[in-house]
């Protein structure tokens, strides 16, 4: 008898609703779910790895303990107590900084890794704590800090009611969105259309959204910023400018106004290769539509300039009132507001309080840029690391220059992953501690609903129980923090006293349920107890397995705004104190158009979900997909066709890798996507080993950084490509 289970998928951002069908131990399908609200049935073919994960042979179960080059299987409280331990000695001979931390991606798909997880790693009192935020979105946060006041305050695209809009860096068809969480982006883009509105996507590569877009622009990787301050000047110099509503609350629109005037698109397009008509044609539609909302993202945010381009996107919004308006780019309105929450948790806002040691990177809402973990482990003195904590994350494959960060681990002191995969980063761990699936434990999404495009709240109850061997994530971080806070739970410290209070403190962090918070953070939410008895509950949400749909986005400024005065700045001063940057960047690029010289990018594929999911036979079977993309002519200058096996090499390192020939990619541009690499020895990953690829992380350069926010620029490193005989 196959019983259905209701729950969001939480592989990416898009949360959509799946119905898994299970018979005894075994699921047997995964399908949409029809009946959410939100996503309607639409699921991408990821999904189905829900259960591949699960079944996974190579996926751990139990601790694993190294010894020498081999692991063997561990209790979990000696596990525990080792960690601990060896945490403590690293701790008391060379002080807290040198415990580094780095928190990957799957910690915001994951509610016990955003609650109980944070209380034990960002509460460690290190300076070294890393996350993926700083190869992501950080440069979206700086500026939600530094405009409206708040890191999580990011506004998201209204797409099902916009008229217009603008893609910069994004290509949501494959990604299935980012910090616009919205299931269906095709068919919701295929809606806006039909509604007569237009998409445009500006990308140096013709990308699956760009194909079902109304207009592409290929712009040349890592000047968006360059780009954008044009969009304004026009928007200014042909008085487009209407901020409407938001102008009474908002500062520097006669600053921003002198600043762009010195950005005519004739002075930036040599560097965008952008045409200066396509400019103005594109600020005069923006400023038309009744509705529009441009939106940037990752594309956008891992360059040089990051910093600067997510800010003035933000700015052409706000200056054509578009921000915090229907059809604009809009804050949301979450069953739980994680903002409170998450200043709990140490998400404290803040920027370049402290620098890093060695580069003197600036820290970012407590952390460093991942940019700098790889020197700050191999750079000797005071603050050196020597331990490393990862959680959820494979650096090896996902950080900049991480083939230099796998020479380094092994020469730690001590190393430790709560991971479900001995893969690229864990194999060097001393201890690995491994979480249930995700069909193990309770799901809400606490991150996503706060970027989603409506507001919606969803509960999914396992799909299994957790056998008594296994811990969750939650689990181990509350157990981890119950030992590691409580002096008296290092044996003999404080004699039978210790002991008592160590168990007191175990029972408090272990009692305290993911459940629990989220049932306080919904009962005390927008949509809780101030709505009366209709107030949205566990309970209730325990009875709407489907989920529940809370309506379209509405406008919530001033009063959401978290600036000291709730008033919107337009230009703050770091911005400002940035632009000379971008002038340097804007004369090298006139200089260097013309050349035969490649810069790289990334690329994501629908199958593939960063370095994690090439497990499953069925989302890694078929062609290769780890290939460099190159134009025709930079492919016939080099005597290079498709299928030739190419070198790509840059100051840090090389790969050799099949090429692609495709003018989807713009000339003077290759494209190779992250994530692979997994041919490495001592990894228990069989199916990803069979499908390896090369790591485009061996040629990034952790040099090549956004100084502005500490981001790394993974877009724009100056390569070489040549055929490999
Ligand atoms: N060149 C280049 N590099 C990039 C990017 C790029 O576009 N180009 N993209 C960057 C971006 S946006 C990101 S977010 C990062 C991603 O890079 P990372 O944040 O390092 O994440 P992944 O590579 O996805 O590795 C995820 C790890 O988490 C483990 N894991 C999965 N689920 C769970 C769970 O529920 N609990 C625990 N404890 N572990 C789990 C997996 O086994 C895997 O080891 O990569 C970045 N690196
Ligand atoms: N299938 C799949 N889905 C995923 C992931 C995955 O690995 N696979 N990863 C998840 C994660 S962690 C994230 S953060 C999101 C990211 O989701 P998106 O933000 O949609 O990111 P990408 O799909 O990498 O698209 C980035 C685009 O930027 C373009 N680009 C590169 N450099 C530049 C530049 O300088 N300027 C401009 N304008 N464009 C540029 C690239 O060609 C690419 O099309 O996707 C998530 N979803
Ligand atoms: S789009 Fe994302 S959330 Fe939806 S099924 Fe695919 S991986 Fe899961
Ligand atoms: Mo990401």
């Amino acid at each position: 008898m196959a019983t259905t289970h209701y729950r969001s998928c939480t592989l990416c951002e898009a949360t959509c609703g799946v119905a898994i069908e299970v018979e005894g131990d075994r699921v047997v399908a995964v399908r949409g779910d029809d009946d959410d609200p939100f996503s309607r049935g639409y699921i991408c073919p990821k999904a189905t790895a829900l259960a591949d994960l699960h079944h996974d042979p190579d996926r751990l179960r139990r601790p694993l303990v190294r010894e020498g080059a081999s692991w063997r299987e561990a209790a979990w409280d000696e596990a525990f107590e080792l960690v601990v331990r060896r945490l403590r000695e690293v701790r008391a001979a060379h002080g807290p900084n040198a415990l580094a931390v780095y928190q990957g991606n799957p910690t915001v798909h994951n509610l016990g890794l955003l609650m109980h997880g944070q209380v034990f790693l960002r509460k460690l009192g290190t300076r070294n704590a890393y996350s993926a935020t700083s190869v992501d979105q950080l440069p979206h946060m700086l500026a939600a800090l530094m405009m409206f006041g708040d890191q999580l305050l990011m506004p998201v695209p209204d797409l099902d009611r916009t008229d217009h809009l603008i893609i910069l860096g994004g290509n949501p068809l494959v990604s299935n969105g980012s910090i616009m969480t919205a299931p269906d982006v095709k068919g919701r883009l295929k809606a806006l259309r039909a509604r007569g509105g237009t998409v445009t996507v500006i990308d140096p590569r013709r990308t699956e959204t760009a194909v079902v877009a109304d207009r592409h622009l290929f712009i040349r990787p890592g000047t968006d910023a360059a780009f954008l301050l044009s969009l304004l000047h026009v928007l200014f110099a042909e008085g487009l400018v209407r901020p409407g509503r938001l102008a009474s609350f908002t500062d520097g629109l006669d600053e921003l106004a002198a600043i762009v005037a010195a950005y005519p698109p004739e002075r930036t397009a040599p560097a965008t290769a952008i045409a200066p008509d396509d400019v103005r044609a594109l600020a005069r539609a923006f400023a038309a539509a009744p509705r529009a909302a441009c939106y940037g993202r990752l594309g956008m945010c891992t360059q040089e300039l990051g910093g600067l381009s997510a800010w003035l996107c933000y700015a052409v919004n706000v200056v054509t009132g578009r921000l915090d308006a229907p059809g604009g780019i809009m804050f949301t309105t979450p069953a739980v507001d994680l903002l409170p929450l998450a200043r709990r948790l140490g998400f404290d806002g803040g920027h370049a309080r402290w620098t890093s040691r060695v580069r003197e990177l600036p820290e970012f809402g407590g952390e460093l840029p991942l940019a700098a973990l790889a020197e700050e482990i191999a750079t000797p003195g005071p603050g050196q690391v020597r331990a490393l904590v990862t959680s959820a994350g494979n650096p090896v494959l996902s950080a900049p220059g991480g083939g230099r960060l796998e020479a380094l681990l092994p020469g730690l002191d001590f190393m430790v992953s709560v991971d479900p995969y001995l893969n690229e980063t864990t194999r060097f761990a001393h201890v690995i501690l491994p979480p249930t699936s995700p069909l193990e434990h309770a799901h809400y999404d606490l991150a996503f609903a706060g970027f989603s495009v409506r507001n919606v709240a969803k509960y999914s109850p396992p799909v299994f129980e957790r056998g008594p061997d296994q811990r969750h994530d939650w689990e181990i971080y509350a157990e981890l923090a119950a030992r590691w806070f409580v002096p008296g739970s290092a044996p003999g410290l404080l004699g039978p006293l210790g002991a008592l209070v160590a168990r007191a403190a175990r029972a408090t962090t272990l009692g305290v349920t993911p459940e629990m918070v989220l049932e306080l953070g919904l009962r005390a939410g927008p949509h809780g107890l101030r709505k009366g008895k209709d107030g949205l509950s566990l309970a209730r949400l325990r009875a709407n397995p489907h989920g529940v749909d809370l309506g379209p986005l509405e406008p919530r400024l001033p009063g959401r705004l978290g600036t000291r005065d709730r008033r919107i700045a337009l230009v703050p001063a770091i911005y400002r104190a940035d632009l000379p940057r971008l002038d340097a960047h804007l004369a090298a690029a006139a200089a260097r158009a013309g050349g035969d010289g490649l810069v790289l990018i990334g690329r994501r594929h629908l199958r593939s979900n960063n370095s994690w999911l090439h497990n499953s036979e069925r989302l890694v079977k078929g062609k290769p997909r780890c290939t460099l993309l190159l134009h025709p002519r930079d492919a016939a200058a080099r005597g290079i066709a498709s299928g030739d096996a190419v070198r790509l090499a840059s100051r840090a390192g090389e790969v050799v890798v099949p090429a692609e020939v495709s003018d989807e990619i713009m000339a003077g541009v290759v494209s190779l996507p992250h994530g692979w690499g997994h041919g490495r020895p001592g990894t228990r990953t069989q199916v990803a080993s069979a499908h390896a690829g090369a790591s485009v992380n061996d040629v990034t350069l952790p040099e090549l950084v956004d100084l502005l926010s500490g981001t790394a620029a993974l877009s724009g490193v100056e390569v070489t490509v040549e055929r490999v005989s």
